[in-house]
């Protein structure tokens, strides 16, 4: 990936040369590059800012230093190309931008080339946005709803928070898998030696080498945290929390939830039948007499809420092992954390005998595997199943 910055004080951006980022730009991972826009413009005072047209405080930024530098930085990344390329994009951090988020920091780490423009003052003359436009894929980015003096705090910010999710540049991909917020919920709290710390120990609980009772320590904590400090996120979807969701709600199914399991499963699976380019596979191709056959075979249990089917998850006993199979969560319902509590509630229903769960997914289907991950399985094979491409995990249970 290529970074490009242009600012008045490029020597700002110095902390981009050091740590991970300096690293992996010793390794041709990231070429970081921070431009002068002092060395485009064309008077001999070098100015870079005036008057804004309809009076106001302070000074604008003038467009044609921004033009000649936007051109010269396109010039140079498509001279880099051969024939066909993206178009590079461009972020310009503002106070009036779109907020910043993890989502788009993903999206931009997938791209090869991001110019930054740092603007100062009360910004720059609004036409440049327009001009820029011509070559740049343009993004007006704000980092929060507070008021900084200009981009380039913004930049060290964002090129951070997007370099770490470039494939490589982070020594420890595992620590990746584990992102605060991909289910709603801020993390729970961590501690280490020594257990006791001036008259403070650790919670016990995490003493115990109880796992089960670890997790739900965890994600108790977790969810007292977004209550307190982040109404916003608690609000949002709260009505659907897990924690709302109770045992009650989840009933074994019945051969008249066939119809609407047949459907649910469907709409489910149509997304994974895309992400493996694979129509054929046996969640697609059910029927209502195939689906009432399988509650035989399987324990599967619906989740309803309101009366609505939300989500589905089925489990049976093969071999010493308590396979589980059929997570569904509603489309419009994922990201909540119901497949997790779906995945335990299935898990909590084995058998005494059983020492391990297993289940299989799609080797496509990152947003399963990373769940799958985050709640303690681990990869033990891989296979193919009907064309697709299929991952064997297992979770030891301690009883
Ligand atoms: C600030 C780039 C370039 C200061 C004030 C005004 C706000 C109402 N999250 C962020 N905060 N600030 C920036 C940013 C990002 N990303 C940021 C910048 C520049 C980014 C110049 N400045 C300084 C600056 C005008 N005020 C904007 N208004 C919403 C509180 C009041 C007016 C413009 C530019």
């Amino acid at each position: 990936m290529r970074i490009d910055v242009l600012s008045i004080f490029p020597e700002y951006l110095a902390p981009l040369d050091l740590s991970l980022i300096g690293k992996s730009r010793e390794r041709g991972l990231l070429d970081v590059r921070a431009h002068n826009l002092r060395d485009w413009t064309t008077d001999r005072h070098n100015s870079v800012d005036d008057t804004p047209y309809g009076g106001g405080a302070g000074m604008v930024m003038k467009p044609e230093p921004w033009a000649q530098g936007l051109d010269a930085v396109a010039d140079d990344i498509a001279g880099n190309h051969q024939g066909d390329h993206e178009r590079p994009i461009l972020i310009v951090p503002g106070p009036s931008g779109q907020r910043f988020t993890q989502k788009m920091a993903a999206e931009l780490a997938q791209a090869p080339n991001l110019v930054f423009a740092c603007g100062r003052y009360e910004g720059i003359d609004e036409r440049v946005f327009d001009f820029a436009a011509q070559r740049y894929d343009v993004r007006i980015v704000s980092l929060g709803d507070y008021v900084l003096n200009g981009g380039e705090v913004a930049v060290l910010a964002m090129v951070e928070a997007i370099v770490r999710l470039v494939p490589g540049v982070i020594g420890n991909q595992e620590s990746l898998v584990e992102e605060s917020h991909e289910d709603g919920l801020l993390e729970y709290p961590v501690y280490t030696k020594p257990a006791v710390w001036r008259d403070r120990g650790v919670p016990e609980i995490l003493l115990t080498g109880n796992h089960a009772a670890i997790h739900t320590w965890r994600h108790e904590q977790r969810l007292e945290r977004t209550a307190a400090r982040r109404p916003d996120l608690w609000s949002a979807t709260q009505s659907l929390r897990p924690q709302r969701i109770e045992s009650g709600d989840v009933q074994t199914a019945q051969p008249a939830d066939a119809g609407e399991l047949l459907t649910l499963t469907v709409a489910c699976y149509v997304a994974e039948g895309r992400d493996h380019d694979s129509f054929g596979l046996p969640a697609l191709n059910e029927t209502t007499d195939s689906v009432r056959e399988a509650l035989a075979e399987w324990t599967t249990w619906v989740l309803r809420s309101q009366g609505r089917m939300i989500g589905s998850v089925r489990a049976r006993l093969s071999g010493h092992d308590w396979e589980i199979g059929r997570l569904i969560v509603a489309p419009d319902l994922q990201g909540q954390g119901i497949g997790r509590w779906l995945l335990e509630f299935a898990e909590s229903h084995a058998p005494e005998q059983v020492r391990s769960v297993v289940l299989f997914t799609g080797a496509n289907s990152k947003r399963n595997l990373t769940m799958y991950r985050k709640a303690g399985y681990r990869v033990t094979g891989a296979s193919e199943h009907l064309g697709v491409p299929t991952k064997h995990l297992a979770k030891r249970i301690s009883r």
